[in-house]
Order: structure tokens, then sequence, then C-alpha cells
């Protein structure tokens, strides 16, 4: 008793690098998001590249095609699992509170908690890589590869996505209820940022999405742990079941993955368009619709399996009804632009950049929506040019957007402008050279997830193309870099509101101090802080006042924040350790889930220092 009276006295303050594993600020949990992020980001990038060196000339041998299918499966579940969710959840952690006149968010443990379930998560996923080898059956693990994967190749990539799915839920549910409630007074729904908006539609796609690949990835573990056969048509199952249930959750995700970029271009673009959104309301009903409709589309992937001219005519009309929503969100950024005095900072160009490589991934994806069209282009590079201009057009250069856009507000300091615009041309550059000519290769005929290919199909001109421009985006991402580094030390200090911000992130110090507001702001109407500034001349504090954000229980003022715990990491740890062991040894197992309820417990019964 003694013992776990003692465990339960911390103190409530922590310093260093132990202050970050016992945080739950969401600001710092914001940032260790996003760092996590980028560098699951470069390792996502690299194995990109080396597959564009083996695809760059036909017959080649850089890579085995044991390493090759390796490659695409964890390069494909890296980028949407480990980089473009969490670098989404880096800004919504950090700005959402910010943007809604909270002090934090409902549940900063469980805040704490998700982002350690995810670093752990994704770490047990590539961990893969040193223990026989990584999943190799795709991003989608179509039943027909993953029953028939040697070693734990399957089973690795089942647990982490457990793993990942339960980070993704805590976090959908805690920010579902942050927004729902924790506005500042006069912040209706309809006052709302775009940001918070479209954060919360992809709220409730998460918390309604991953259960559905929860249970099919739980039907795979019974498969393979335990010899059922959900999935194997030799034992009376059915592989194209897992393909239903993937894709029900499949396609919602990568709405998912879209809208929070959506939300950062609807902040970036009447900020330095100088003026309000145009259609506010719009925008936000298509947000809605988009989230509403991405529930009807699913079997567009699976318009070869065999469903039917029914099915498959009743697919292609709900997909091709969503690019209403989604012109409508393109219409009203083209007018917000329209008559307005344009600024063309980096995070602008990357902003139109989005709307640009976006309108291009979404009309391919409408020639898709074409069932006997896709009969042509399914399983194609042309389903790779379509995703990649989505994915990488679409939502990453909406992240960026967005890093640039708040970097000064959650470091303090401006990145450099001029580093900033050469990283952009570049890396629009380098994206297209790279996709673009997947569309020709896909239309003829070219096959996805191929490692290599014989000369006298033709393909070595575009192929090496390709990987021309894969090396160009990666020498942008060291402008990236470089410029980070530079600025950590040298950059120009940023005031609170660098760019004459419209939203109330921009109406205290950068960074913020840890309470985030010393009085709880009353919002006016929508761009909350132009009116306070125009209004009453308010100004924003000037300087990084802060920069230890998080390390106290007592902000100024008497104000009382959260404490920090370091439950909420031990409870990740025993969680991941529960899954690992169903690897190695389920002692493994037993002790990471003592951990795990120990840890619960401890969370439970820790006294608050008040
Ligand atoms: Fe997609 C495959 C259809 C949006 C991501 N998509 C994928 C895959 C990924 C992905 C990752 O119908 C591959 C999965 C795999 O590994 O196999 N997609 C669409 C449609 C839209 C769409 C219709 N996709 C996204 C977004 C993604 C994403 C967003 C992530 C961020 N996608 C498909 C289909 C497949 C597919 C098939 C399966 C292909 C296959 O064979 O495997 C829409 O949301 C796009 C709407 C946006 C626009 C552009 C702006 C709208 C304007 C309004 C006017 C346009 C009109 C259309 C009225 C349309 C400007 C006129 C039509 C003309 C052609 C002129
Ligand atoms: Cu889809």
């Amino acid at each position: 008793m003694a013992a776990v009276a003692g465990l339960l006295q911390r103190p409530t303050s922590y310093a260093g690098w132990w202050s970050w594993v016992t945080t739950v600020d969401h600001k710092r949990i914001g940032i260790l998001y996003g760092a996590t992020a980028l560098i699951f980001l470069l390792i996502g990038g690299a194995q990109g590249l080396l597959m564009r060196l083996q695809l760059a000339t036909p017959e080649a041998s850089v890579l085995s095609a044991d390493t090759y299918n390796q490659l695409f499966t964890m390069h494909g579940t890296i980028m949407i699992f480990l980089v473009i969710m969490p670098l989404g959840a880096a800004f919504f952690n950090y700005i959402i509170p910010l943007q809604i006149g909270a002090r934090d968010v409902a549940f900063p443990r469980i805040n704490a908690f998700s982002y350690w379930t995810f670093l752990f998560g994704g770490l047990l996923l590539s961990s893969s890589f040193f223990f026989g080898g990584a999943p190799d059956g795709g991003w989608f693990m179509y039943a027909n590869l993953s029953e028939r994967a040697v070693g734990l190749r399957t089973e690795f990539w089942v647990l982490g996505l457990q793993v990942l799915g339960i980070a993704s839920l805590a976090a959908g549910f805690n920010f579902f209820v942050t927004i729902v409630n924790m506005r500042a007074p006069g912040m209706g729904l309809m006052q709302m940022p775009l940001f918070t908006w479209m954060v919360l539609v992809t709220m409730v796609l998460l918390i309604l999405a991953f259960p559905i690949i929860t249970v099919a990835v739980t039907l795979l573990m019974f498969d393979r742990f335990f010899g059922a056969n959900f999935f194997v048509p030799a034992g009376g199952g059915d592989p194209v079941l897992w393909q239903h249930l993937f894709w029900l959750f499949g396609h919602p995700e990568v709405y998912i993955l879209i809208l929070p970029a959506m939300g950062i271009v609807s902040e970036v673009l009447p900020t330095f368009a100088r003026k309000p959104l145009f259609g506010y309301s719009f925008v936000v009903y298509s947000g809605i619709v988009i989230g509403l409709m991405s529930w009807g589309v699913w079997s567009h992937h699976m318009f070869t399996v065999g469903l039917g001219p029914v099915a498959n005519a009743a697919f292609a009309m709900t997909t091709m009804a969503i690019a209403v929503p989604t012109g409508i969100k393109i219409f009203n950024w083209i007018a917000t632009l329209w008559g307005g005095s344009i600024q063309g900072k980096t995070a602008m160009l990357f902003s139109l950049g989005f709307i640009a490589m976006f309108i291009i991934g979404g009309l391919s994806g409408i020639m898709h929506s074409a069932a006997p069209a896709d009969f042509q282009q399914q399983d194609t590079y042309f389903v790779v040019a379509h995703f990649h201009y989505v994915l990488f057009g679409g939502s990453l250069f909406g992240i960026f957007s967005g890093i640039y856009y708040w970097w000064p507000k959650m470091t303090g300091r401006l990145l450099s402008e001029g580093l900033g615009k050469l990283h952009f041309w570049l890396f629009f550059i380098g994206f297209n050279v790279t996709f673009f000519p997947m569309h020709f290769l896909g239309l003829d005929g070219m096959p996805r997830r191929v490692f290599t290919y014989s000369a006298d199909m033709g393909w070595g001109f575009w192929n090496m193309v390709s990987t021309v421009g894969a090396f160009i985006i990666a020498l942008s991402m060291l402008f990236f870099i470089w410029n980070v580094f530079v600025t950590a030390r040298r950059g120009e200090r940023a005031t609170g509101d660098p760019w004459d911000g419209r939203t109330l992130e921009w109406s205290m110090s950068s960074p913020p101090p840890a309470y985030n507001f010393e009085t709880i702001p009353i919002v006016e109407g929508r761009d909350a802080w132009w009116i306070q500034k125009q209004q009453r001349g308010a100004t924003a504090p000037a300087g990084g006042s802060n920069g230890d954000a998080g390390n106290h229980a007592e902000g100024g003022h008497g104000i009382h924040l959260p404490d920090p715990s370091y439950f909420p990491m031990f409870a990740a740890l025993g969680l991941t350790m529960a899954a690992a062991g169903l690897l190695t040894s389920l002692v493994v197992s037993f002790v990471g889930l003592a951990v795990m309820f120990i840890s619960i417990y401890g969370w439970a019964l820790e006294p608050a220092s008040e």
C-alpha cells in the first residue's frame, strides 16, 4: 500500500524531457504528434524513393520482388496512418482549443494516451522490418494475400492497426466532445472557424469508421491466430467480405485524410486574400454532406469484383454525386480569391497548389467512378496517379500550408519565406513530374504493385521521368528541413499575430501561454479576432512569453490546469506490449496487460494537486 501511495505522490510539475513524457498540454501533444509524423514522413518518403529507383528502368534489380512488396505495403500504411492522419492530429491538437477559446481539450489525459498509443503502435508496426519481414499484402491487405503471408507479416499489420485504431478512436471522442462542449461564449456552430468544423466532421467519421476496420481486423486475427476461416474460401469463408468491410472503412478514411486539409485551406485562403471566406455556410454544409455521402460509395473500389451491374451502377452514381459537394467547396474557395488582395506567402502558395492539384485528382476519381471505364483503370498506375493527386497534391499540400501558416504560432519563430518558396516550387514541380506521367503509364496498361516490367512494354521513359521527379521532391524536402533548423536559431521572432489573422489563436502570444487564455474570450461573430481588432482596436501580445508552456500545473493568474501524469504513457505502453506479446510470448502480453491496468487505476485514482 505504501508503495502504491508513494507512486501516487508525484510532483505536479516535471522538467526536461520527462516533462514531455508526462505532458497533458494539448499544445505540447500537438508538437509531439507533428514531430513524430514528420519523421515517419521521411521514412515513408525514403521507401518511395527506393521503389522509384527500382522502377526507373526495365528489369532493374535494385530490390527483390519480396522487398518491393513489403515496401509498397509499408509505404502506403505509414503514409496514411502514421503521416497524414497524425499531421492532421498535430494541428487539431494544437489549434482547435485556441480557435474555440478553450484552455485545453475535454480529456487532456486521454489526449496524451492517444499520442503514446499512436507512437507505440507505429513502432510496433514498423519493427516488423527487423523480425522476418514487413507486411506485404498492400495497405488494403486483401484476404487472398494476407491469408497466405509467410511468417508474422500479416500479424504485425493486424496488431499494429488494432493499436493505432484505439489511438484514433480516443482522439475522435476527445475532440468531438471538445468541439461540441468547450467553445467560448458566443461561438455557435455557425460561428466556428472552418478548420474546427472540418475536424468535427472528421471526428464523426473516425468514430464511425474505425469500429468497422477493428471488426475486420479482429476477424482476420481469428483467421491468423486461431485457424478460423472468415476470409478463406477453402474453409467456407469469403474474401469479398473482407473487401466490403475494408472499404466501408476505407472510403470514409480517405475523407478523414482530406477534410482537415480542406479546413486548413479554408483558413489560409481568406487570411491571405484579406477577405472573409466566401459562402461560409456552403463550405460548412458541403463538408457535412461529403461526410454523409462517404458512407455510400465504398464499392467503387470493387467494380471489378463481380458484384453485378445493379450494384456497380448504383455505386457509380453515388460516387459521381460526391463531386457536387466537393465542387461547391472549390468554387467557394475560388470566389474567396476573387477580388481579394492576395498575398503570396508560402502558406498561401501551398493552399493554391492544393486547389489545383486536388481538382486534377478529383477529376480522375470521377473517371474511375464510371464503372466500365474503371474496368480498364483498376489496378493500374492510373489509380496510383489518382490517389497521389488527392493525398499528396491534396492532403499533404494542405498540411504544408498549415505548417507554414501556424509554425510561428507554435514555435514563436517565422520560417524563412525565401526557403519556403523554394521548397514550394520544387515540391510542386517534383510532385507533378513524378505523378502526372503515371496517368499515361496506367492508361497504357502498366499494373500497380509490380516490381519490374520488361523493356518491350515501352514504359521505361515515363518511369524514368517519374523517378527524376521523386528525387526533386526529396530535394525540396531538404530545403524544408534546412528552413526548420536555420530559423530555429536565427529566425525572425513572430509576433502574436504575424498574418493579421482572423481567428482566436492569433489573439495571444506566440507560442501561447500554458493556460491559453487569461480570460475566456467572448465571440461576437465569425472571424472573431478580426471583429475584435476592427471594432475594438484589440492587439495581440507581442512575444513568446511562455517558452516552458505546459511545465506548470499552475498557470499565471491562478488558473488551474490539469496535472501532468506518466500514467497515460504507461497505459499506452502496456496496451502495445499486450499486442506485441501475441507475436512473441504470452508472458509479455500478461505483463503488458498488468502494466495497462495498473496505469489505468493509477490514472483514475491519482489525486489532483488541489
Ligand atoms: Fe479516390 C481510389 C473515386 C476522392 C483516395 N481513392 C482511391 C484510392 C485512394 C483514394 C487512396 O470510383 C486507392 C485505394 C487503393 O489502394 O486501391 N475518389 C473518387 C472520387 C472522389 C475521390 C469520385 N480519393 C478521393 C480523395 C482521396 C482518395 C479525396 C484521399 C484523400 N477513388 C475513386 C475510385 C477509386 C478510388 C472509383 C477506385 C479506383 C480503382 O479502380 O481501384 C471524389 O471525392 C472527388 C471529387 C472532386 C472533384 C474535383 C473538384 C470538383 C469540381 C466540380 C466539377 C466537377 C464535376 C465532375 C461535376 C470531382 C471542380 C465532372 C467530371 C468530369 C470528368 C469532367
Ligand atoms: Cu473510395
